[in-house]
């Protein structure tokens, strides 16, 4: 069978003459029809949890700007609340979580096994996306990756050093461990279950790798995405896997393998000619545009762009930015990052 959607070319290691194009966040409070459809919703979390609504806002970036790929509305905080902590937003600071740091506490977590009943509504969003999205656009689903879910697990909440997840996996190895393997295994669940449902790619972010160092970071970021890649690959091998190591560095090169992932998404911390030599050797990267160029725009914006699509023409590239679009963003911008990718 030839393989028609770009997103999915690409991630097979197809050098394409344009590449492919999403956008980290690209439903967000950027765009006036999300913050319209979300004060619809209420609040975050019941929009996460509206099948309806979540594909609705998942829909309207492709509508506007006609990405290859659709990420899942949801966040990687819901895995959590699905294991039993409790979870909520506060408007203008972020989320706030029940904190796990002792043995009873982790002992009272849900089974791994027991997540699918409070995550269906993701899986009916998954579905209903899988009969809206136009015929090129290739759905992707996600989780965050088991130290990234860990810091917010641990601290309740967003860290700018991930302190207390470090504090506990030195002072309690046991607890941070368990609390490792838990959500490990949860997250096999969580993306099989996806997977199930329509979702042709999974995404793993661990967006707070670049805070793991020496062994801490194959052992505490590599090694848990491996077992999720590995579970994912023996159930599912022809699901593409993209790895996000934001943060990895010059520990970027050689992910391919270590993580048993299709494509490594890069971050602006490493420059597109570098990695085009150290990482896309491995096979697909996806990435790496700062995202303040969707705030700033103009000719650097126009500039950047033309240099990343140049850097990794010679191999398999998904363009994307280096993390999440900011809600300050134009969403101009974003329509001239787009026509540069694609030459027009
Ligand atoms: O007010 C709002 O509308 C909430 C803002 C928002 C949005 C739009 C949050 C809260 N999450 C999301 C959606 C989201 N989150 C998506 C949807 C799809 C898309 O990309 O369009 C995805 C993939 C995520 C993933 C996510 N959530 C990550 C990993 C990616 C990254 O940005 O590094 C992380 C770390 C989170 C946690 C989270 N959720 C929301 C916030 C503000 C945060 C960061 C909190 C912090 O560290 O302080």
């Amino acid at each position: 069978m030839t393989i028609q959607k770009t997103v999915l070319r690409a991630l097979s290691g197809e050098a394409l003459p344009v590449p492919p194009i999403w956008m980290m966040r690209q439903a967000g409070r950027y765009l006036p029809e999300y913050k319209a459809t979300r004060a619809q919703a209420g609040d975050f979390l019941s929009l996460c949890y509206n099948p309806e609504l979540a594909a609705e806002v998942t829909l309207q970036p492709i509508r506007r700007y006609g990405f290859d790929a659709a990420i899942l509305f949801a966040d990687i905080l819901l895995l959590p609340q699905a294991l039993g902590a409790d979870l909520w937003f506060v408007t203008g600071e972020g989320p706030r979580l029940s904190t796990i740091t002792t043995a009873d506490q982790l002992a009272a977590l849900k089974p791994a096994a027991d997540v699918n009943d409070h995550l269906s509504p993701i899986y009916e969003t998954i579905k209903i996306l899988s009969k809206s999205l136009p015929v090129g656009t290739t759905l992707i689903g996600f989780a965050g990756s088991p130290w990234t879910v860990a810091t917010y697990m641990i601290a309740g909440q967003g860290t700018p050093d991930q302190g207390p997840a470090h504090a506990l996996k030195d002072e309690n190895r046991l607890v941070f461990d368990g609390l490792i393997d838990i959500i490990t295994d949860a997250t096999i669940v969580y993306l099989s279950a996806q997977i199930e449902a329509g979702a042709e790619v999974i995404k793993l972010f661990d967006s707070w790798a670049g805070s793991l160092h020496g062994d801490d970071f194959a052992q505490y970021s590599i090694a848990p995405m491996r077992k999720i890649t590995s579970a994912l690959k023996s159930a599912y091998p022809d699901v593409p896997i993209i790895a996000f190591p934001r943060g990895a560095g010059e520990k970027y090169g050689n992910l391919h393998t270590a993580i048993g992932a299709d494509c490594i998404a890069l971050d602006d911390g490493v420059s597109a000619d570098w990695a085009a030599k150290n990482v896309q050797t491995g096979g697909c990267v996806q990435g790496n545009l700062a995202s303040r160029h969707m705030v700033t725009g103009g000719d650097a914006l126009v500039a950047e762009t033309r240099k990343i699509v140049d850097a990794f023409s010679g191999g398999p590239h998904i363009f994307n930015l280096g993390h999440g679009i900011t809600p300050d963003a134009d969403p101009e911008n974003v329509q001239l990052m787009i026509d540069t990718v694609r030459g027009i």
